[in-house]
Protein backbone atom coordinates (compact mmCIF):
# COMPACT_ATOMS: atom_id res chain seq x y z
CA UNK A 1 0.00 0.00 0.00
CA UNK A 2 1.51 3.66 -1.11
CA UNK A 3 1.99 6.26 1.11
CA UNK A 4 -1.20 7.79 0.49
CA UNK A 5 -3.18 5.37 2.18
CA UNK A 6 -1.43 7.00 5.29
CA UNK A 7 -2.38 10.45 7.74
CA UNK A 8 -0.71 13.35 6.99
CA UNK A 9 1.14 11.93 10.43
CA UNK A 10 2.54 8.58 8.66
CA UNK A 11 -0.42 6.59 10.62
CA UNK A 12 -2.45 4.31 9.22
CA UNK A 13 -6.20 5.69 9.18
CA UNK A 14 -9.14 3.34 10.97
CA UNK A 15 -11.01 0.79 8.26
CA UNK A 16 -12.85 -1.49 9.71
CA UNK A 17 -13.07 -4.68 8.45
CA UNK A 18 -14.88 -7.72 8.80
CA UNK A 19 -12.61 -9.54 10.93
CA UNK A 20 -11.89 -8.92 14.59
CA UNK A 21 -8.36 -10.27 14.75
CA UNK A 22 -7.10 -6.35 14.43
CA UNK A 23 -9.38 -4.46 16.70
CA UNK A 24 -11.82 -4.80 13.83
CA UNK A 25 -9.34 -2.95 11.66
CA UNK A 26 -7.87 -3.55 8.33
CA UNK A 27 -4.81 -5.98 8.74
CA UNK A 28 -1.30 -4.29 7.81
CA UNK A 29 -1.09 -7.23 4.86
CA UNK A 30 -4.86 -6.10 3.62
CA UNK A 31 -3.68 -2.63 3.21
CA UNK A 32 -3.25 -3.27 -0.75
CA UNK A 33 -3.41 -0.80 -4.02
CA UNK A 34 -2.25 -1.46 -7.36
CA UNK A 35 0.77 0.20 -7.86
CA UNK A 36 0.98 -0.56 -11.46
CA UNK A 37 -1.95 -0.20 -14.17
CA UNK A 38 -2.96 -2.52 -16.88
CA UNK A 39 -0.49 -1.44 -19.41
CA UNK A 40 2.36 -1.60 -16.35
CA UNK A 41 2.80 1.70 -15.89
CA UNK A 42 3.68 2.86 -12.28
CA UNK A 43 0.43 4.44 -10.61
CA UNK A 44 0.77 8.40 -9.95
CA UNK A 45 -0.60 9.05 -6.31
CA UNK A 46 -2.68 12.61 -5.70
CA UNK A 47 -0.75 14.99 -3.55
CA UNK A 48 -1.61 15.71 0.16
CA UNK A 49 -2.80 19.15 -1.70
CA UNK A 50 -5.11 17.06 -4.49
CA UNK A 51 -6.26 14.81 -1.85
CA UNK A 52 -7.37 17.89 0.45
CA UNK A 53 -9.15 19.67 -2.21
CA UNK A 54 -11.42 16.97 -3.53
CA UNK A 55 -12.16 16.13 -0.07
CA UNK A 56 -13.61 19.74 0.72
CA UNK A 57 -14.80 21.17 -2.41
CA UNK A 58 -16.13 17.38 -3.96
CA UNK A 59 -14.36 17.72 -7.12
CA UNK A 60 -10.89 17.83 -8.62
CA UNK A 61 -9.48 19.43 -11.93
CA UNK A 62 -5.58 18.08 -13.11
CA UNK A 63 -4.61 19.92 -15.45
CA UNK A 64 -2.53 18.74 -18.56
CA UNK A 65 -2.32 15.28 -18.15
CA UNK A 66 -2.51 14.39 -21.93
CA UNK A 67 -0.05 15.60 -24.64
CA UNK A 68 -1.00 16.32 -27.82
CA UNK A 69 0.38 13.72 -29.45
CA UNK A 70 -2.15 11.73 -27.26
CA UNK A 71 -4.87 13.80 -27.91
CA UNK A 72 -5.15 13.72 -31.28
CA UNK A 73 -5.76 10.01 -32.38
CA UNK A 74 -8.59 10.44 -29.28
CA UNK A 75 -9.99 13.01 -30.81
CA UNK A 76 -10.10 11.78 -34.24
CA UNK A 77 -11.77 8.34 -32.45
CA UNK A 78 -14.51 10.94 -31.02
CA UNK A 79 -15.52 12.50 -34.18
CA UNK A 80 -15.71 8.90 -35.67
CA UNK A 81 -18.04 7.77 -32.52
CA UNK A 82 -20.04 10.83 -33.24
CA UNK A 83 -20.55 11.23 -37.12
CA UNK A 84 -19.57 8.15 -38.53
CA UNK A 85 -20.46 5.02 -35.71
CA UNK A 86 -20.90 2.58 -38.96
CA UNK A 87 -17.52 2.93 -39.86
CA UNK A 88 -16.29 0.83 -36.48
CA UNK A 89 -17.45 -2.67 -35.59
CA UNK A 90 -19.98 -2.85 -32.96
CA UNK A 91 -17.80 -3.72 -30.16
CA UNK A 92 -15.82 -0.58 -30.88
CA UNK A 93 -18.55 2.11 -30.38
CA UNK A 94 -17.69 3.34 -27.28
CA UNK A 95 -15.55 5.49 -25.75
CA UNK A 96 -13.59 2.79 -23.75
CA UNK A 97 -12.53 1.52 -27.20
CA UNK A 98 -9.33 2.23 -29.64
CA UNK A 99 -7.04 5.30 -28.13
CA UNK A 100 -9.63 5.90 -25.39
CA UNK A 101 -9.59 2.79 -23.67
CA UNK A 102 -6.08 3.37 -21.67
CA UNK A 103 -7.97 6.27 -20.29
CA UNK A 104 -10.39 3.63 -18.39
CA UNK A 105 -7.22 2.87 -16.04
CA UNK A 106 -4.57 6.21 -17.12
CA UNK A 107 -1.90 6.09 -13.87
CA UNK A 108 -3.62 9.34 -12.61
CA UNK A 109 -7.39 7.39 -12.46
CA UNK A 110 -6.25 4.28 -10.65
CA UNK A 111 -4.10 6.79 -8.28
CA UNK A 112 -7.43 8.59 -7.67
CA UNK A 113 -9.57 5.83 -7.12
CA UNK A 114 -7.01 3.92 -4.89
CA UNK A 115 -7.91 6.98 -2.14
CA UNK A 116 -11.26 7.66 -2.57
CA UNK A 117 -12.94 4.53 -4.18
CA UNK A 118 -10.76 1.03 -3.58
CA UNK A 119 -11.75 -1.14 -0.72
CA UNK A 120 -7.94 -2.14 -0.22
CA UNK A 121 -8.66 -5.83 1.18
CA UNK A 122 -10.32 -6.64 -2.29
CA UNK A 123 -7.31 -5.05 -4.08
CA UNK A 124 -5.72 -8.50 -5.26
CA UNK A 125 -2.40 -6.91 -7.60
CA UNK A 126 -3.76 -8.37 -10.70
CA UNK A 127 -7.54 -6.85 -9.80
CA UNK A 128 -8.20 -3.46 -8.88
CA UNK A 129 -10.16 -2.73 -5.46
CA UNK A 130 -12.85 -0.82 -7.48
CA UNK A 131 -15.16 -0.74 -10.47
CA UNK A 132 -16.14 0.68 -13.84
CA UNK A 133 -19.65 2.05 -14.38
CA UNK A 134 -20.66 3.95 -17.42
CA UNK A 135 -19.10 5.63 -20.08
CA UNK A 136 -20.29 8.38 -22.62
CA UNK A 137 -19.22 11.33 -25.15
CA UNK A 138 -20.21 14.62 -24.32
CA UNK A 139 -19.50 16.81 -27.48
CA UNK A 140 -21.19 19.87 -27.16
CA UNK A 141 -21.19 23.30 -29.75
CA UNK A 142 -22.61 26.43 -29.13
CA UNK A 143 -26.02 26.01 -27.22
CA UNK A 144 -25.55 22.41 -26.45
CA UNK A 145 -26.38 21.45 -22.73
CA UNK A 146 -28.96 22.55 -20.22
CA UNK A 147 -28.62 24.22 -16.95
CA UNK A 148 -30.25 21.16 -14.78
CA UNK A 149 -28.72 21.27 -11.09
CA UNK A 150 -28.57 17.59 -8.67
CA UNK A 151 -27.51 15.81 -6.13
CA UNK A 152 -25.88 17.09 -3.15
CA UNK A 153 -25.88 15.54 0.71
CA UNK A 154 -23.71 12.78 0.38
CA UNK A 155 -22.53 12.21 3.58
CA UNK A 156 -26.25 11.64 4.77
CA UNK A 157 -27.65 9.18 2.11
CA UNK A 158 -27.95 5.68 2.59
CA UNK A 159 -25.70 3.37 0.81
CA UNK A 160 -28.28 2.27 -1.72
CA UNK A 161 -27.95 5.41 -3.28
CA UNK A 162 -24.23 5.32 -4.84
CA UNK A 163 -24.38 9.32 -4.64
CA UNK A 164 -22.90 8.68 -1.11
CA UNK A 165 -20.19 10.40 0.34
CA UNK A 166 -18.07 8.90 3.80
CA UNK A 167 -14.78 10.80 5.58
CA UNK A 168 -13.25 9.70 8.60
CA UNK A 169 -9.78 11.16 9.74
CA UNK A 170 -7.38 10.17 7.54
CA UNK A 171 -9.31 8.78 4.73
CA UNK A 172 -12.46 9.61 2.29
CA UNK A 173 -15.22 7.41 0.01
CA UNK A 174 -16.39 9.13 -2.83
CA UNK A 175 -18.81 6.15 -3.85
CA UNK A 176 -20.35 6.89 -7.38
CA UNK A 177 -17.72 9.07 -8.76
CA UNK A 178 -17.50 11.03 -12.43
CA UNK A 179 -13.54 11.12 -14.15
CA UNK A 180 -14.19 13.50 -17.24
CA UNK A 181 -11.21 14.04 -19.57
CA UNK A 182 -11.33 17.53 -21.30
CA UNK A 183 -10.02 16.53 -24.79
CA UNK A 184 -10.20 20.33 -25.79
CA UNK A 185 -9.47 23.60 -23.97
CA UNK A 186 -12.42 24.95 -21.65
CA UNK A 187 -12.46 28.40 -20.33
CA UNK A 188 -14.40 29.65 -17.51
CA UNK A 189 -17.34 30.79 -19.29
CA UNK A 190 -17.09 28.52 -21.81
CA UNK A 191 -19.52 25.97 -20.17
CA UNK A 192 -17.28 23.74 -18.14
CA UNK A 193 -19.29 21.73 -15.45
CA UNK A 194 -20.91 23.43 -12.16
CA UNK A 195 -20.09 22.50 -8.88
CA UNK A 196 -21.01 23.57 -5.20
CA UNK A 197 -18.00 23.80 -3.23
CA UNK A 198 -18.41 21.63 -0.20
CA UNK A 199 -22.02 20.35 -0.74
CA UNK A 200 -21.12 16.48 -0.77
CA UNK A 201 -20.76 17.31 2.80
CA UNK A 202 -23.97 19.66 3.20
CA UNK A 203 -26.34 19.20 6.43
CA UNK A 204 -28.82 21.58 4.91
CA UNK A 205 -30.99 21.21 1.85
CA UNK A 206 -29.65 22.98 -0.96
CA UNK A 207 -31.04 26.95 -1.25
CA UNK A 208 -33.80 28.03 -3.73
CA UNK A 209 -30.68 29.92 -5.46
CA UNK A 210 -28.87 26.73 -6.79
CA UNK A 211 -31.65 26.82 -9.48
CA UNK A 212 -29.88 30.45 -10.86
CA UNK A 213 -26.93 29.41 -13.07
CA UNK A 214 -25.14 32.80 -12.13
CA UNK A 215 -25.45 32.30 -8.32
CA UNK A 216 -22.42 32.69 -6.80
CA UNK A 217 -22.52 29.43 -5.34
CA UNK A 218 -21.85 27.64 -8.01
CA UNK A 219 -17.92 27.33 -8.96
CA UNK A 220 -15.88 25.51 -12.29
CA UNK A 221 -12.69 25.49 -14.11
CA UNK A 222 -10.33 26.48 -17.03
CA UNK A 223 -7.98 23.79 -17.86
CA UNK A 224 -5.97 23.41 -21.43
CA UNK A 225 -6.60 20.72 -23.29
CA UNK A 226 -5.93 17.12 -21.78
CA UNK A 227 -7.03 17.63 -18.57
CA UNK A 228 -9.26 15.34 -15.90
CA UNK A 229 -11.76 16.52 -13.71
CA UNK A 230 -12.98 13.68 -10.76
CA UNK A 231 -16.17 14.50 -8.90
CA UNK A 232 -17.92 13.30 -6.63
CA UNK A 233 -21.57 12.62 -7.79
CA UNK A 234 -22.56 13.35 -4.25
CA UNK A 235 -21.53 17.23 -5.27
CA UNK A 236 -24.12 19.20 -6.36
CA UNK A 237 -23.24 19.75 -9.91
CA UNK A 238 -24.80 20.87 -13.42
CA UNK A 239 -24.37 21.01 -17.15
CA UNK A 240 -24.95 24.62 -18.93
CA UNK A 241 -24.76 25.44 -22.53
CA UNK A 242 -21.62 25.97 -24.30
CA UNK A 243 -20.91 28.93 -25.18
CA UNK A 244 -17.62 29.26 -27.33
CA UNK A 245 -18.50 28.92 -30.69
CA UNK A 246 -14.85 28.42 -32.36
CA UNK A 247 -13.94 25.24 -29.72
CA UNK A 248 -16.23 22.47 -29.20
CA UNK A 249 -16.10 20.74 -25.92
CA UNK A 250 -15.58 17.12 -26.68
CA UNK A 251 -15.13 15.48 -22.96
CA UNK A 252 -15.26 11.51 -21.95
CA UNK A 253 -17.29 11.26 -19.02
CA UNK A 254 -16.32 7.92 -17.56
CA UNK A 255 -17.78 6.67 -13.94
CA UNK A 256 -16.12 4.25 -11.29
CA UNK A 257 -18.39 2.92 -8.11
CA UNK A 258 -17.22 0.67 -5.26
CA UNK A 259 -16.26 -2.59 -5.63
CA UNK A 260 -19.21 -3.98 -4.24
CA UNK A 261 -21.88 -1.26 -5.55
CA UNK A 262 -24.00 -0.85 -8.95
CA UNK A 263 -25.96 2.49 -9.90
CA UNK A 264 -26.09 1.78 -13.98
CA UNK A 265 -27.05 -0.98 -16.05
CA UNK A 266 -24.36 -0.50 -18.45
CA UNK A 267 -22.69 -3.94 -20.08
CA UNK A 268 -19.61 -3.28 -22.68
CA UNK A 269 -19.61 -6.62 -24.84
CA UNK A 270 -17.42 -9.57 -23.73
CA UNK A 271 -15.58 -9.32 -27.10
CA UNK A 272 -13.94 -5.49 -26.46
CA UNK A 273 -13.44 -6.66 -22.50
CA UNK A 274 -11.56 -9.90 -24.04
CA UNK A 275 -9.21 -7.44 -26.25
CA UNK A 276 -7.97 -5.81 -22.83
CA UNK A 277 -5.21 -6.50 -20.24
CA UNK A 278 -6.97 -8.80 -17.84
CA UNK A 279 -6.35 -5.93 -14.72
CA UNK A 280 -7.79 -3.60 -16.69
CA UNK A 281 -10.87 -6.21 -17.37
CA UNK A 282 -11.19 -6.70 -13.73
CA UNK A 283 -12.87 -3.30 -13.77
CA UNK A 284 -15.95 -4.48 -15.33
CA UNK A 285 -16.99 -7.32 -12.84
CA UNK A 286 -20.66 -7.67 -11.80
CA UNK A 287 -20.42 -5.78 -8.35
CA UNK A 288 -19.22 -7.70 -5.46
CA UNK A 289 -16.69 -7.85 -2.39
CA UNK A 290 -16.42 -11.33 -1.55
CA UNK A 291 -13.07 -12.87 -2.97
CA UNK A 292 -13.89 -10.17 -5.67
CA UNK A 293 -9.52 -10.11 -5.57
CA UNK A 294 -9.29 -13.96 -6.64
CA UNK A 295 -10.45 -14.07 -10.10
CA UNK A 296 -12.18 -12.91 -12.85
CA UNK A 297 -14.31 -15.68 -13.08
CA UNK A 298 -15.27 -16.42 -9.67
CA UNK A 299 -18.12 -19.08 -8.12
CA UNK A 300 -21.40 -18.62 -8.55
CA UNK A 301 -22.50 -20.06 -4.78
CA UNK A 302 -26.20 -20.94 -6.25
CA UNK A 303 -24.65 -24.11 -7.61
CA UNK A 304 -24.24 -24.42 -3.57
CA UNK A 305 -27.84 -25.72 -2.56
CA UNK A 306 -26.52 -26.24 0.80
CA UNK A 307 -24.39 -24.04 2.59
O1 LIG B 1 -22.75 17.62 -18.58
C1 LIG B 1 -22.17 18.01 -17.57
O2 LIG B 1 -21.33 18.92 -17.60
C2 LIG B 1 -22.50 17.33 -16.25
C3 LIG B 1 -23.10 15.97 -16.43
C4 LIG B 1 -23.55 15.30 -15.17
O3 LIG B 1 -24.50 15.67 -14.56
C5 LIG B 1 -22.80 14.11 -14.68
O4 LIG B 1 -21.79 13.78 -15.25
O5 LIG B 1 -23.23 13.48 -13.68
FE1 LIG C 1 -24.81 14.30 -12.78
Amino acid sequence: MGKSTFTADGSAPFVFDDNWENFGNLRPESRRLSETNGDNLPVVQLTEEQKFTFDTQGWLCIPGVLDEAELEPMRKFCYRLKDDPESLPPHQRTPIAGPLERLVDHPVVVGFCNEFLSYPRLDGGDHYGFRFETSFLYYRELGMGKFSPHNGNGVWRLPGSSHEYRAIPGKAYSGLTRCVWELNPVREEDGGTLFVNGSHKAAYTLPPTIYEQDSPLWRSYSCPAGSVVFFSEATTHSARPWTNPEVPRVAIFNQYNGIGSRFHWWEPPRELLESMPRKRRSLFRHAYGEAANTGLETRNLFARALG
